[in-house]
């Protein structure tokens, strides 16, 4: 097991204490002990914390209904897997739901700890894996979600992603190396032209970028965002052929960012805490000796140059006579019965693959001209629809108050009202990317978004009332740029003539009459 350096002892956290008591995987083997027991009976940190190393997340906000965070490298699935997860969530009724998360990934509700076993056994089975996927572990990697689809693609990442993920989890079994890190990590690998992954926001990030006439990526290192800080990533001067040194890099990256990341406080242990300290040329200096060659510089620009798309409707594929076609999924939520159908559309129509995107919406690709018409005529195109009302199209939310006992406020439901009543009221001559966050935590990423709305609480009427802070800005794509706080305190119910004012003023919005 990788322990936490020695100098540091003296000034553990409670995190780290208990991290360095047991590591955090040990409860794998421990399931179905746990599953005899009870929640009830079970160890509080086991409980509360190490779970997680399992990707079983206990809420406290439902009580003995976990949620289970998947990995779904690149946001893809199977017909059978997306039937398998749906089976595990429909046992729950309504307690059972899934989401599609901002890191391409599905999240399923309502999961007892007494089946958690079996689930692990069905998950085995069709392939699936939810291990490392919460605390100090490296996060669902993204990737483009047209990856090998796109006819103007740079690089197909889909391999590479999958790579990096078998070898920080060895193929899903679990990995002692990477599962004790100071921080959560995230990592994405973009292959197309419009940033589709927000490079940005990552602990590390690989951009398409040519070197001597070789197409490969520039590293980008340190995004994150967190209550106390937020940052975009930044140049590492490093480029890496588009094959298994991605893999080695990562790798490497994350072996420094494990023997020296600052773990004394947790509010400074994200990556670009410790760039910050070594400064950028020594942080690469370590990685280059942990990668155990010399590192070739970056190239001079990166191929990043469209606006980012979202995907949704019908579109050619790179391969004559197949298309894929973005559903738009209100909010990321899906229930059994829908998880079923976007099985079997899939199945039926296409080539049993299904994706999912960052903005929490679903492609089901290879699907032949001549199903086209046949598929579009499926009724679950009503509910999750190729061509959904221009503000709804873009909005994102994360789970809130609902489910997540960070929340200070509720999101998902409230997000998609309040869109549905925006919508009737105005005419949009553009997509407005709209992100929801219920806490400073940003799970939401509202810094990435044209209006990014925080959840806060503040006092109206005397009263304490559920509230958001404006965030406005937030560039995606080429040149992408974090958005920034404009306006505090705004509440809740205030927001449709605050949102109606700044869509009228800012982006061109005309009341319908
Ligand atoms: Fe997040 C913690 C949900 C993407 C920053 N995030 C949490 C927890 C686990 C807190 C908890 O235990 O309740 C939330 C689970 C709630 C639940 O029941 O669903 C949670 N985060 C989410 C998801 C589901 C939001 C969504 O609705 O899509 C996303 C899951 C992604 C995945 O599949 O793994 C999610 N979280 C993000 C992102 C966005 C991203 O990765 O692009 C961020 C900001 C980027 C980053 O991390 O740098 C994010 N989540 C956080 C943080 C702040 C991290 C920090 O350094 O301080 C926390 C709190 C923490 O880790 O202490 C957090
Ligand atoms: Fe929970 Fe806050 Fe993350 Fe939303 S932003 S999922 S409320 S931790």
């Amino acid at each position: 097991m990788v322990q936490a350096p020695q100098k540091e002892e003296a000034t553990q956290n409670k995190f780290e204490k208990f991290k360095s008591e047991k590591d955090g995987l040990a409860v794998r083997e421990e399931l179905e002990y746990f599953a005899n027991i009870g929640w009830e009976a079970m160890d509080k940190t086991d409980l509360e914390h190490r779970l997680k190393w399992v990707g079983i997340f206990y809420r406290p906000v439902t009580p003995g209904k976990f949620m289970m965070r998947m990995r779904l490298p690149n946001g893809i699935l199977t017909s059978e897997q997306m039937q398998t997860l749906g089976e595990v969530v429909q046992r729950y009724g309504e307690d059972g739901n899934g989401d599609i998360t901002t890191r391409q990934n599905l999240q399923l509700r309502g999961v007892r700890i007494e089946d958690v076993p079996d689930i692990f056994r069905r998950l085995k089975a069709v392939g699936l894996t939810s291990v490392q996927s919460g605390m100090d572990n490296v996060r669902n990697i993204t990737g483009s979600p047209v990856a090998g689809l796109d006819g103007d693609e740079l690089i197909d990442t889909r391999e590479l992603v999958q790579k990096t993920q078998d070898m920080i989890t060895n193929s899903g079994e679990g990995n002692l190396e990477f599962t004790n890190l100071p921080r959560k990590f995230n990592i994405a690998i973009e292959g197309g032209r419009d940033n589709s992954v927000h490079a940005e926001i990552n602990d590390i990030a690989y951009v398409p970028a040519y070197k001597d006439g070789e197409l490969g990526f520039n590293v980008l290192v340190g995004g994150f965002f967190s209550a106390k800080r937020c940052e975009a990533a930044i140049p590492l001067n490093v480029w890496v052929s588009a094959n298994d040194d991605v893999v080695e890099m990562s790798r490497a990256i994350l072996e420094v960012y494990r023997d020296h990341g600052l773990r004394a406080n947790r509010q400074k242990s994200r990556l670009m805490w410790l760039i910050d300290e070594w400064g950028v040329e020594k942080f690469r200096a370590a990685v280059e000796r942990q990668f155990g060659r010399p590192l070739a510089t970056a190239a001079l620009k990166d191929e990043i140059d469209w606006e980012k798309r979202d995907h949704i409707g019908v579109f050619k594929q790179k391969q004559p006579g197949l298309n894929f076609v973005g559903l738009h999924v209100p909010i990321g939520r899906l229930y059994a019965q829908d998880m079923f159908d976007i099985a079997r559309i899939a199945e039926v129509y296409g080539s049993s693959e299904i994706r999912l995107t960052v903005e929490q919406n679903i492609i089901i690709p290879n699907i032949p001209d001549e199903n086209l018409e046949a598929f579009l005529s499926e009724p679950i195109l009503e509910k999750f629809s190729i061509s959904p009302q221009p503000l709804e199209r873009a909005l994102i939310s994360c789970t809130g108050a609902q489910f997540c006992n960070f929340a200070l406020i509720e999101t998902k439901n409230r997000a998609l009202n309040l869109i549905h009543e925006l919508d009737q009221q105005l005419e949009m001559t553009q997509y407005v990317r709209i992100h929801w966050t219920g806490c400073p935590n940003s799970c939401g990423q509202p810094q990435v978004a044209d209006i990014g709305l925080m959840g806060t609480k503040v006092r109206k009427d005397g009263k304490t009332v559920e509230g958001v802070d404006l965030y406005m800005g937030g560039k995606v794509g080429k040149d992408a740029h974090l958005g920034t706080c404009v306006q505090k305190g705004i509440a809740c119910d205030d927001l449709v003539p605050v949102l109606t004012q700044i869509l009228i003023e800012q982006f061109g919005a005309k009341p319908k009459s």
